[in-house]
């Protein structure tokens, strides 16, 4: 099986997708479980990208092709991971926030907190505090989540809670923030409620929340 998740995370880094997304199925076909394979094949193989971007070994193209083969197979897991048949455990906004176009971690987060029964409006990448503003007034959300993968875009978190203030909104929602560059320091610096390493610590934030 490992060799399985060696060849998954090789195709990944080579951006073939068509590949990642057979593999995906087959591993699943095979009985591996929809978290092991998200784990041991896809998130792994998208660190070695990670670690070669940074050293100049990929570049943006052919990071972009990674991207592309990490949600082919990311779609294959979806309805697994966010499989539930729960009734709505509260409405969450979720959004990447504005000047940063990185979204797989905010997807993922979106399928696991779909899986366990929360509602969902995704605003996308790049999305201004006023947007978040404006999509909690009109959908009477429980929670915003923010994801930033740049250390660049991390000051519009504050940006988006200051704007939630000045709007006289901010005690109506929790504010739960994530992505590889920010702490649960930063969450407590600007006045976020809490900051989830990843998307299975997401779910369990959510859910401390919202009790
Ligand atoms: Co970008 N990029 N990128 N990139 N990219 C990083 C983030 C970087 C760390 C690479 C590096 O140098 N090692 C670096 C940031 C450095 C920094 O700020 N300190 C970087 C850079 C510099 C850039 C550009 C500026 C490059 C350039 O133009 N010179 C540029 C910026 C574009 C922009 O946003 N304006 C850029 C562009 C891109 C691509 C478009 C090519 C592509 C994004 C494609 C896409 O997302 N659709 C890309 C990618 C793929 C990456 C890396 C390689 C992988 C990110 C990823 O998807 N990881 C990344 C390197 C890395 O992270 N090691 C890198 C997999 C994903 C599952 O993990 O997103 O961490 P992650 O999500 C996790 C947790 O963080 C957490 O849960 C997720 C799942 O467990 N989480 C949350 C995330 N959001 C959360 C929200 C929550 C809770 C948890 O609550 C709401």
């Amino acid at each position: 099986m490992s060799n399985n998740f060696e060849q998954m995370q090789k195709d990944l880094y080579d951006g073939k997708f068509s590949e990642v997304e057979a593999a995906t199925k087959t591993a699943l076909d095979e009985g591996m479980g929809a978290q092991d394979i998200l784990n041991n094949g896809l998130v792994a193989g998208m660190e070695i990208v990670g670690r070669d971007f940074k050293s100049g070994e990929l570049f943006i193209p052919e990071v972009l092709m990674c991207a592309r083969a990490m949600h082919a197979g990311l779609e294959v897991l979806r309805p697994l991971l966010a499989e539930s048949g729960a009734a709505s455990m509260g409405k969450i906004i979720l959004g990447t926030v504005t000047g940063d176009l990185h979204d797989i971690g905010k997807n993922l987060v979106s399928m696991m907190l779909q899986g366990a029964g929360f509602d969902i409006v995704d605003l996308g990448t790049d999305v201004k505090p006023e947007q978040f503003v404006a999509a909690v007034r009109d959908e009477g959300a429980d929670i915003i989540g923010m994801s930033a993968m740049l250390t660049t875009t991390m000051p519009s978190m504050k940006s988006t809670i200051t704007a939630l203030k000045e709007a006289g909104i901010r005690d109506k929602v929790k504010v739960i923030i994530g992505g590889a560059p920010v702490t649960s320091k930063f969450a407590e610096e600007i006045g976020a409620d809490r900051y989830a390493p990843d998307a299975g610590a997401a779910v369990d934030t959510v859910r401390e929340l919202l009790v």
